[in-house]
């Protein structure tokens, strides 16, 4: 080691974080909970490429009173915590989904009385965030499955519908997001399709115990105006490509791509504190308030 050489360097990081210009902080990684350290690319068997993905949670808060599975948390603030790409869209929210069969918790957070419906694995998620009792280890207050959820009635942040209805979607991942997931329709076509499903279909509403009122005097809400593909973006890809139903998954990826990416680069929003502007503007605006709820 060449000491002078040692010297002029430690004397060169003194003097950058003194000036502000580096840092220790937290960031965002893959992270190994089994060796308690951050995973690589290339320390990895499969997943290279894999990248943190960026979701804002939605705090959709449970009304009371609750049902029996529920009856628990009386008291305290419960919430399902749906995870969106789009927090710009919350205007337009018709209902939320869940998995039937699937896993979810009813976990505590953090210090405050609020408990989190969503999957384990995303408790975990968040418990490596900050966002649990006790770090790194979620605490499950209640077990609970997708049919628990079905028909909870929901107070959505900026949804112009004031209640809204869990409901049952069977696309669900339980590896993606929180595994619930807010539904709206003019703007995602999974969630129109969805939701024309369930509206059309009596029959399907009753194997799963969704009442008429849940669903049925639910329309879509036009909130983000895309040129060519107007207010209802959603609806009218999945009529101009005919998709017939939740099923069809090439042409819902198509649906998918055409309106996301025309919403982004091209859609202004029509209502809302941002009516007027362009929805990539607004996006990280209505981001921001979304996070500074925590
Ligand atoms: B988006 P990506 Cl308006 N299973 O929110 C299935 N879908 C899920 C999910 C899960 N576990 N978790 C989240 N999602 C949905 C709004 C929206 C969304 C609009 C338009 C497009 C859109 C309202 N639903 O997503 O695979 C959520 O739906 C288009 C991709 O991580 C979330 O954002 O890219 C999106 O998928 C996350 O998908």
């Amino acid at each position: 080691m060449n000491p002078y050489f040692d010297s002029f360097v430690q004397w060169q990081m003194r003097r950058l974080k003194d000036t502000g210009k580096i840092v220790k902080d937290k960031r965002y990684t893959v992270y190994s909970p089994l060796d308690d350290q951050p995973c690589a690319d290339h320390d990895r068997a499969s997943g290279e490429g894999v990248l943190p993905q960026d979701y804002t949670l939605i705090k959709m808060e449970v009304l009371p009173p609750f049902p029996l599975k529920l009856k628990a948390l009386e008291g305290r603030r419960v919430f399902l915590a749906a995870a969106t790409l789009r927090p710009e869209t919350m205007y337009g929210q018709t209902n939320a989904w869940v998995l039937p069969g699937g896993k979810y918790g009813a976990f505590e957070v953090n210090g405050a009385d609020d408990v989190f419906i969503l999957t384990e694995r995303a408790a975990l998620n968040l418990a490596y965030q900050g966002f649990s009792k006790t770090p790194k280890q979620p605490s499950c207050l209640v077990e609970l499955t997708g049919y628990d959820l079905i028909g909870l009635p929901l107070k959505s942040p900026l949804s112009f519908n004031k209640v809204i209805y869990a409901l049952p979607l069977l696309t669900i991942l339980t590896d993606k997001g929180t595994g619930i997931v807010t539904s709206v329709p003019s703007d995602a076509p999974d969630d129109y399709m969805a939701l024309w499903a369930l509206k059309a279909k009596p029959a399907f509403r009753e194997k799963y115990g969704v009442r008429d009122e849940w669903v049925v005097p639910f329309e879509i809400v036009p909130i983000i105006n895309i040129p060519e593909l107007g207010d209802r973006a959603a609806e009218k890809v999945c009529l101009d490509l005919k998709i017939k139903s939740q099923n069809e998954k090439e042409k819902l990826a198509e649906a998918k791509r055409l309106t996301y990416l025309k919403g982004f680069t091209d859609g202004t929003m029509l209502v809302g504190e941002y009516a007027g502007m362009k929805v990539q503007e607004a996006k990280p605006l209505l981001r921001d308030q979304a996070h500074s709820d925590r």
